[in-house]
């Protein structure tokens, strides 16, 4: 093994924290499998051969945005073909697919829709719990909850506004809007969107009212390595803050999201490489000693690559969704994507892992059809 990654290798092993130099070498080495050894061994020490994935749908309730980032695929101009925003019949209609189907978790996100008021996203919250109380809200990208500060009638009051949406019913915040976090490549490719020190200063309001969250990384697009690894030290950091404070909530799960060219305005890019995309996975298990869970997101990676990640850090492969709209990996203008409960253990299994079904808390999910409970984290695993 080359002398500097032999350093890095001594330090995983010790249970040493990671510093920009050890990042820097393990983004310029081009030993996959060492790095991925390294990962692997952190994985295991955390959750032994267990995989997590869940039963999960998704809906955007809006692509309408004031916004118009140049990675996006999905955003459109009021009136313009294609636009459309979800009435709260809708957004019923979905709580109730999502309970046919068992689903413990719904994911919801959306464009900055410029006129919606405040009071539409607190009511799509009740609607879907009017029909579906036990389904988990995972709502709203930290660019939405600054946009709904702004509307709101509590002025720029981000806890405040997070308060009345968990009155509401929402349960966490997915990890989405983070993109990089550069102010260069920010103000190139994600004009006019927040940047990382309100992105974060969200994700910290929300871990102070005790609400969980995730992280991304959009990566693989103008960005450099250096702006990859600033940003893993800077969520790193931020999971310090919340873990000395004592805050309630916390970052569950780090999903690195490989930039996914489709018709965007960045189109002429080729995206990552799938060499980038394990050592991606891999470098951030190994920075982010603070996070429980790295999470290959299948939709944008697709299963074969996510069950190969599984052995790079990897430790959650998310779900069964169903109609993901912002990224389509098969462009042929169909978004439904959708895998049963027995592909997705299936390919856990062939990988040599444990499947374990998983509410959005990490809580362990005993089911029957539709039919699910949440179990005792401390009870025995799901035999394979
Ligand atoms: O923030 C947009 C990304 C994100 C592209 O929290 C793109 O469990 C690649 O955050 N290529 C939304 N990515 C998705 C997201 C997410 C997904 C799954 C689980 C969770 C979670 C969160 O998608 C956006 C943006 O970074 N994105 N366009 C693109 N062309």
């Amino acid at each position: 093994m080359d002398a500097q990654l032999q350093k890095i290798a001594n330090k995983v092993e010790a249970g040493e924290r990671l510093d920009a130099a050890d990042a820097r070498v393990l983004f310029d080495s081009r030993d996959v499998w060492t790095i991925g050894r390294l990962a692997d061994s952190v994985r295991r020490r955390l959750h032994g051969n267990v995989t997590y994935y869940n039963v999960n749908r998704h809906f955007n309730y809006s692509n309408v945005c004031a916004l118009s980032c140049k990675f996006c695929d999905f955003y459109r101009k009021k009136g313009q073909t294609g636009a459309y925003e979800f009435s709260l019949d809708d957004v019923r209609a979905k709580a109730a697919a999502a309970k046919e189907a068992g689903a413990t978790e719904i994911h919801i996100v959306g464009g900055l829709h410029p006129w919606l008021p405040f009071e539409y996203y607190t009511d799509m919250c009740r609607a879907v719990h009017e029909v579906y109380p036990e389904l988990h809200i995972k709502a709203f990208t930290a660019v939405e909850i600054v946009h709904l500060a702004r509307i709101s009638k509590r002025g720029r009051d981000i806890d405040g506004v997070l308060t009345d949406l968990k009155e509401a019913g929402l349960g966490s915040l997915p990890g989405g809007g983070a993109e990089v976090f550069d102010d260069r490549v920010h103000d190139e490719a994600f004009k006019g969107k927040i940047r990382s020190d309100q992105w974060l200063a969200v994700h910290n309001a929300a871990h102070r009212v005790g609400l969980m969250s995730n992280a991304t990384m959009l990566y693989g697009h103008i960005e450099s390595i250096d702006d990859r690894i600033n940003h893993l030290i800077m969520l790193r950091d931020a999971q310090d803050l919340a873990i000395e404070n004592g805050w309630a909530g916390r970052f569950q799960t780090v999903i690195p999201l490989p930039f996914i060219p489709g018709e965007s305005e960045l189109k002429h890019l080729p995206g990552p490489t799938a060499l980038d995309d394990l050592k991606m996975l891999a470098i951030s298990r190994l920075m982010l000693d603070n996070f429980a869970h790295v999470k290959s997101f299948w939709i944008m990676q697709t299963l074969e690559f996510s069950q190969l990640a599984l052995s790079f850090g990897v430790d959650d492969i998310d779900g069964t969704v169903v109609w993901y709209d912002i990224t389509k990996v098969q462009r042929d203008g169909d978004t439904h994507q959708e895998l049963t409960v027995a592909d997705l253990r299936d390919t856990i299994i062939e990988a040599g892992f444990v499947p374990v079904e998983r509410d959005t808390l990490y809580r362990r999910i005993r089911r029957d059809g539709p039919d699910w409970q949440v179990i005792d984290a401390a009870a025995e695993l799901t035999p394979a």
